[in-house]
């Protein structure tokens, strides 16, 4: 693929986007004071989350992930499927996203629906990118990582730049209708984090109910289940080699940056970030 949806000044896959949908969905979608919103930048660990919190919902039981693709249990809005999906369906919605804080849907900022967010280390966010999107044909390709590297600190990655991405959407973090969860806490303490989201959506669970989410949202779990890793996807979306359940791991980076590359993104990262608690970012 050689380009991509360009919208309001940020690229968009180039299969399933529409600019008029984005500006639908930005004017006109309705969102309901019982949805609930899963929200990351790609590659944060968003699938994972809606995993979880589908499990949360059916308290442990595992029937529902097992049986229905990800994409219909927590259609993501942005998208035209995800678009249509989510107009028709019955409320409460489960509502998954990627898109920057100025592109979500303006009803939004007046009800009372609970969004979790999930933030990851970026530069594991840019590993993973850069080996998802280019066994993909949604957006453009690269064989480097060098060009990559250089695509994401310019923000020319889909869904643009990570740290307005970030910065954008940690406005809110005071919000009583926002919870921030991180990857990293998620991976330490998986269970931790689970009765986070619980606290969060007013559902209470009983240990052998909890054991059952962490059970079947685990990694190696997920990755057996066709309904969550992506193996359900079309040919003409991915190319040969694509792998979604990739590593799940935390500070894979550092088997792939060079040292010039670890001091140019921490120089970037402090320049975009230097008016965060560092304490919210919970990253080596
Ligand atoms: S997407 O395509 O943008 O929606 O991707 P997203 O789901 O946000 O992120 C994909 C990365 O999350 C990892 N992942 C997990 N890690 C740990 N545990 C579980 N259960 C899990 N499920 C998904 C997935 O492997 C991707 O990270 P990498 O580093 O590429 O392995």
């Amino acid at each position: 693929m050689t380009d991509y949806c360009w919208f309001e000044g940020i690229p968009f896959p180039v299969l399933g986007f529409q600019k008029e949908i984005l500006k639908e969905v930005r004017h006109k979608f309705v969102i309901g004071d019982e949805d609930t919103i899963i929200l990351a930048y790609p590659k944060s660990g968003t699938n994972w989350l809606i995993e979880t919190v589908c499990l949360i919902q059916k308290k442990g039981n595992p029937e529902w992930v097992q049986s229905v693709p990800f994409w219909e249990r927590s259609p993501w809005v942005e998208t035209e499927i995800g678009y249509q999906a989510l107009i028709n369906k019955e409320r409460p919605r489960l509502i998954s996203s990627h898109l920057p804080f100025h592109l979500f849907p303006r009803s939004f900022f007046s009800s009372k629906a609970k969004m979790i967010y999930v933030l990851r280390n970026p530069r594991d966010v840019l590993v993973s990118g850069y080996f998802f999107w280019n066994k993909t044909n949604l957006a453009k390709n690269t064989e480097s990582l060098r060009t990559y590297f250089e695509w994401f600190l310019k923000g020319k990655v889909p869904y643009g730049s990570w740290f307005e991405h970030t910065r954008g959407w940690l406005s809110m973090r005071e919000s009583e209708n926002f919870l921030l969860l991180c990857y990293e806490d998620f991976k330490k303490d998986p269970r931790r984090s689970i009765e986070k989201i619980c606290d969060f959506l007013g559902k209470k669970l009983d240990p052998e109910e909890l054991d059952m989410v962490l059970k079947y949202s685990s990694f190696h779990v997920m990755k057996e289940n066709k309904m969550s890793n992506f193996s359900l996807l079309n040919e003409d979306v991915v190319n040969e080699g694509f792998v979604f359940m990739r590593k799940g791991t935390t500070g894979d980076w550092k088997n792939h940056f060079t040292e010039e590359q670890v001091e140019a993104f921490d120089k970037v990262f402090q320049e975009n970030m230097a008016g965060f608690p560092p304490g919210l970012f919970p990253w080596e």
